[in-house]
């Protein structure tokens, strides 16, 4: 063991247990301490020189002189572990206070769904003729032209069957999306033997659009025929809706004399305007009066085309839009906003 004057070989030793100590402690990564590891205990390092030098000693030193530098390599060794599980754990807690959790903020939770308005409205609407025995009937929205136009009475050169006002299919087809919901109550006309009493909700579709039209919207037809059906249980049967409806028991509800092919007679449906309780107002136009739909008693000549007899049966019909219910109900002034499923809005009707 090669040692100057003033220092044994065994203060040599803790020097470099000493020296390695203060390396290793300086050192805050693993790939650095692994490098600082091999200068004392690596292939030559320096107490692993020290080992290969017992040779050049003399035999009788050798054991306690090899036993010394076990004792120091061990020594560097705990240092080098002891070191090791620093650095681990200062890593491991800058971890956790970067990844900081706060276990007290709420969980998101499952997105629960709501319904959309006007399917809201649509049961509303069912609710309440199913209440007074109305059966919901309902049919395809791609027709035919007979089911839309001829079998109501609509002549061939109504303006209704023009292109701009219905989508047709093809130029030369016979099929096109229905313009109304009443091709639902020919079908079920077809079908079944009076007393009828249905409703017959659905979307329809006209070439129409701005702030109060879409091209799709949603209408639903009311049918009663029997033996006895008049024009005055019509009144009743529109009035009483509306007044359930919007559940406004004085609501007023006026018939203005009007005309359809399949009605006769025909008239509009207007109700006292909500806003302003027919004061007049900006929604009202001033009139005091809302026109929500269409009604009048089946004409004979639809009921021969479903081979009802007129002499025997008669009834009464009416129409109303879906869309513009829902929007008097809920006070929305723009038709489209239905339609664009901006959750802001839909999120208003849970
Ligand atoms: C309306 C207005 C008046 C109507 C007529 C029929 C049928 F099929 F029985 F002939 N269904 N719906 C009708 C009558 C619809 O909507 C404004």
């Amino acid at each position: 063991m090669q040692t100057d004057d003033q220092t044994s070989p065994a203060q040599a030793l803790d020097a470099i247990v000493a020296r390695a100590h203060t390396e290793f402690s300086e050192i805050d990564n693993a790939a650095e301490l692994d490098q600082a590891k091999a200068r004392y205990l690596g292939k030559s390092g320096a107490l692993t020189n020290l080992l290969k030098s017992l040779g050049k000693l003399p035999a009788e030193q050798r054991p306690t002189e090899g036993d010394r530098i076990n004792r120091a390599k061990q020594a560097v060794e705990a240092v080098l572990q002891a070191r090791r599980e620093a650095i681990r754990n200062q890593q491991l807690q800058a971890q956790l206070s970067a990844e900081v959790l706060d276990v007290t903020l709420p969980g998101r939770g499952m997105g629960v769904g709501s319904l959309h308005p006007i399917t809201l409205t649509l049961q509303r609407i069912a609710a309440l003729f199913r209440s007074i025995g109305f059966a919901v009937a309902t049919g395809p929205e791609i027709e035919t032209d007979y089911y839309n136009f001829t079998a109501l009475n609509i002549p061939e050169d109504h303006p209704a069957r023009a292109m701009h006002d219905t989508f047709y299919i093809d130029d030369d087809d016979p099929l096109l999306l229905r313009t109304h919901t009443s091709p639902i109550q020919i079908r079920y006309m077809q079908e079944h033997k009076p007393p009828i009493k249905i409703i017959a909700p659905g979307k329809v579709y006209r070439v129409d659009s701005d702030a109060t039209h879409s091209p799709m919207f949603h209408q639903f037809e009311g049918l009663w025929i029997d033996e006895h059906v008049s024009f005055a249980d019509l009144k009743g049967v529109v009035s009483d809706f509306l007044q359930r409806f919007f559940e406004r028991e004085a609501l007023q509800v006026r018939f203005r004399p009007s005309f359809f092919p399949f009605t006769e007679p025909s008239a509009e449906t207007d109700m006292g305007c909500v806003f302003c309780n027919g004061d007049g107002c900006r929604v009202c136009g001033n009139s005091g009066w809302l026109e929500v739909g269409g009604c009048g008693m089946v004409h004979p000549n639809v009921l021969a085309h479903v081979g009802i007899d007129s002499e025997r049966y008669l009834g009464f019909a009416f129409g109303m839009g879906i869309d513009r219910l829902a929007m008097l109900r809920y006070g929305v002034n723009d038709l489209r906003l239905f339609f664009e499923n901006d959750l802001r809005f839909l999120k208003q009707f849970v």
